[in-house]
This record gives structure tokens, C-alpha cells and sequence, in this order.
């Protein structure tokens, strides 16, 4: 893609991260209204969630109606080498809903196999995180890195989980964790929690399971941030997810063998 339609990409992105964002947000000061559908254990959904991507989806098919698009509520067969937007209405659903302002809009652009674009808005505290590929991250238009701790000591790791993997693997990773002298945190948003580390704020993300839509604006961020991630797309990861790990070059080795990767 050259310089010019990312550029155009980008500002679709962030102007619809925005506009998602505050939609959602009204939403959720009004959410008594909203009816808590339950997908499974500690899988919940609301209108919210798909009127929100709805909003999404017709602002990226009017721009660019030949994209492809791949959303956690409607889905999407998304093939081929051109461009394909991963979006994430609302990820932190569980706290949106419950009342716990920790959540955030996640827009990625990927095309054959690379991701270009990476847009995560949090409209509780309006902060928006944009990263392109080659050309930084930034929150709020300020550049961002990556943590410079030395150790695992001295700052929290995020650790998620889902009914999608086996509690003790999320336990595993804690022991070790602990055992290493570090500290866990989990909000439930895994976008958020990447797009911390990629502003320093968290030494490292790891979870052994999480989806495609959740995931790849956070790890252009941490990239961009001079951050390192697993090879997340491996396989099919676009559509039935990998596990993740993002954290800074110091702690990569130490991170990775918690992790298990
Ligand atoms: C969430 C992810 C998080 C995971 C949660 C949930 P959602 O996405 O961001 O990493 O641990 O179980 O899947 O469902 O809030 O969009």
C-alpha cells in the first residue's frame, strides 16, 4: 500500500475510533437500558457492542467500500492479500457492562499478512493510541516506548484469560510470574492492556489465548513503541486466534519462558 492510501486509512481510522468511542461511551452512562446477553461464561455482549461496529463497518465500506472487514460481532471471511480491517467495538465488553470504566475501541488495518494500522481509543480518560507501520507510536500525539525496566521487579505484567483455555494455564503463568519477582494485572481488555505496554506503563502483556480483533492495534503499538511480540498470525490467528506475548527487549527471554512460548 503506498504512503498515500495508508495516510487515508489512518485518518479514517482515528476520526472512527472516536466517533465509535463516544457512541459507546453514551451508551455506557446510560447502560441500565442496555440488555446483558450472556454468550457463555464470562462471555457477555450487549447492543452496545454491535450498533457500535455497525457505526464502524459503514464508515470504513463508504471510504473504502473494496476492504475487507473482520469484527468480533458480525465476523467476516476475511482472505486474500488486500487490505482487511480487524475491529473491536468495545474490548473490555465485561467491564463496559458491569459499570467499570476499562474498555476501549481497537481498529487494525492488515494487508498480505502485515499489519499497517493501529488505533485503540479509550474515551473514559480520551486517550488515543495510533501507531503506523515504520512511523512510531503515539498517545495523543505524543511519541510513546516501551518500558526501560531491567527487571520484572521493578513494574506489573498484564496476564489474561478467557473460558477459552484451561485455568491452569493462566495459573502457570501467574506462579512463574510471581516466582520471578513480578506482578500481575488483568483489566480484561486485552487492547488496553498492550496499548500500556507500548506506553510503558506495563512491563509486558502475556495470555494464552486471545482473538484477532482484541489483539493487533495493541501489537503495532508495542512494535512501533520498540516493543517485541510473538509471530501472532501464524496459522489462522485472523480467525481463531494464538496466544500473545508483548513486552520490552530486556524482558523478552525472561517473559517468554514465563509465558511458555
Ligand atoms: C476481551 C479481551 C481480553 C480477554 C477477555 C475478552 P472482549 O475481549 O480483550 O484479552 O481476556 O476474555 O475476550 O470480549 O471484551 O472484546
Amino acid at each position: 500500500m503506498d504512503a498515500s492510501a495508508l495516510d487515508r486509512r489512518l485518518q479514517l481510522a482515528t476520526r472512527t475510533a472516536r466517533a465509535a468511542g463516544r457512541f459507546a461511551h453514551r451508551l455506557f452512562l446510560d447502560r441500565d437500558t442496555l440488555e446483558i446477553e450472556h454468550k457463555g461464561p464470562q462471555d457477555v455482549v450487549s447492543r452496545a457492542d454491535r450498533e457500535a461496529e455497525t457505526l464502524i463497518r459503514r464508515a470504513i465500506t463508504a471510504a473504502f467500500p473494496r476492504d475487507g472487514i473482520l469484527g468480533e460481532e458480525e465476523g467476516g471471511e476475511a482472505t486474500g492479500d488486500g487490505p482487511i480491517w480487524v475491529i473491536d467495538p468495545i474490548d473490555g465488553t465485561a467491564c463496559f457492562l458491569s459499570g467499570i470504566p476499562v474498555w476501549c475501541v481497537s481498529i487494525a488495518l492488515i494487508e498480505a499478512g502485515e499489519i499497517l494500522l493501529g488505533v485503540i481509543y479509550d474515551p473514559n480518560v480520551e486517550e488515543l493510541f495510533v501507531a503506523a507501520k515504520g512511523r512510531g507510536a503515539r498517545l495523543n500525539g505524543r511519541p510513546i516506548r516501551v518500558s526501560d525496566a531491567a527487571s520484572l521487579g521493578h513494574g506489573t505484567v498484564g496476564v489474561g484469560w478467557s473460558t477459552r483455555v484451561p485455568a491452569a494455564s493462566a495459573v502457570a503463568v501467574v506462579d512463574r510470574l510471581l516466582a520471578a519477582g513480578g506482578i500481575f494485572q488483568r483489566n480484561g481488555s486485552g487492547a488496553l492492556m498492550l496499548a500500556y505496554v507500548a506506553a510503558g506503563r506495563l512491563l509486558g502483556y502475556l495470555e494464552p489465548h486471545i482473538n484477532s480483533w482484541d489483539c493487533l492495534a495493541g501489537i503495532l503499538l508495542v512494535e512501533e513503541a520498540g516493543g517485541v511480540t510473538n509471530d501472532f498470525l501464524s496459522g489462522d490467528a485472523l480467525h481463531t486466534g494464538n496466544p500473545i506475548l508483548a513486552t520490552t527487549p530486556a524482558l523478552h527471554e525472561e517473559l517468554a519462558t514465563i509465558g511458555g512460548f
